[in-house]
């Protein structure tokens, strides 16, 4: 089946951290599919490209310098309802106030370094994954699993 498809990185924190398995096997567990992953250094004027429509905001600088402080670990995951639901998977922008069980609830406690991003609407997936990755390296896949994620 084909599914919808979201972008999600782990941002430099959450690779200095350690955090990299431990992310993607949320992602993993749930059900989702990994179509496309990555390691990159992104530099400072793709930062701004990918975090453009935050740049009116007093953090945007920092934000951008952040992002391409050190490797950073892009993804695109594919599933129905992934987009909504990874953002729930991902929990709140500000750590404080993620739900326990969230990625960023478990594991992040300051905003500014919340350790993970994840599309919020379809027309940003899009626009993110055209961003971050060539078409080519976008794989279309069977996934065992998937009648028994599925029905
Ligand atoms: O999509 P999400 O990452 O949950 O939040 P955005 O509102 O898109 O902001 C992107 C990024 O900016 C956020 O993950 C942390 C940072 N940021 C911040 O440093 N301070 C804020 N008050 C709001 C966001
Ligand atoms: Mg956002």
């Amino acid at each position: 089946a084909e599914f919808e498809r979201t972008f999600i990185a782990i941002k430099p924190d959450g690779v200095q951290r350690g955090l990299i398995a431990e992310i993607i096997s949320r992602f993993e567990r749930k059900g989702y599919k990994l179509v496309a992953i990555k390691v990159v250094i992104p530099s400072k004027e793709f930062a701004q490209k990918h975090y453009h429509d935050l740049k009116e905001r007093p953090f945007f600088n920092g934000l951008c310098d952040f992002l391409s402080s050190g490797p950073v670990v892009a993804m695109v995951w594919e599933g129905e309802g992934v987009i909504k639901y990874g953002r729930k998977l991902i929990g709140a922008t500000d750590p404080q106030k993620s739900e326990p069980g969230t990625i960023r609830g478990d594991l992040a406690v300051v905003v500014g370094r919340n350790i993970i991003h994840g599309s919020d609407g379809p027309e940003t997936a899009k626009d993110e994954i055209d961003l971050w990755f060539q078409p080519e390296e976008l794989v279309t896949y069977t996934s065992n699993a998937e009648t028994w994620i599925y029905g």
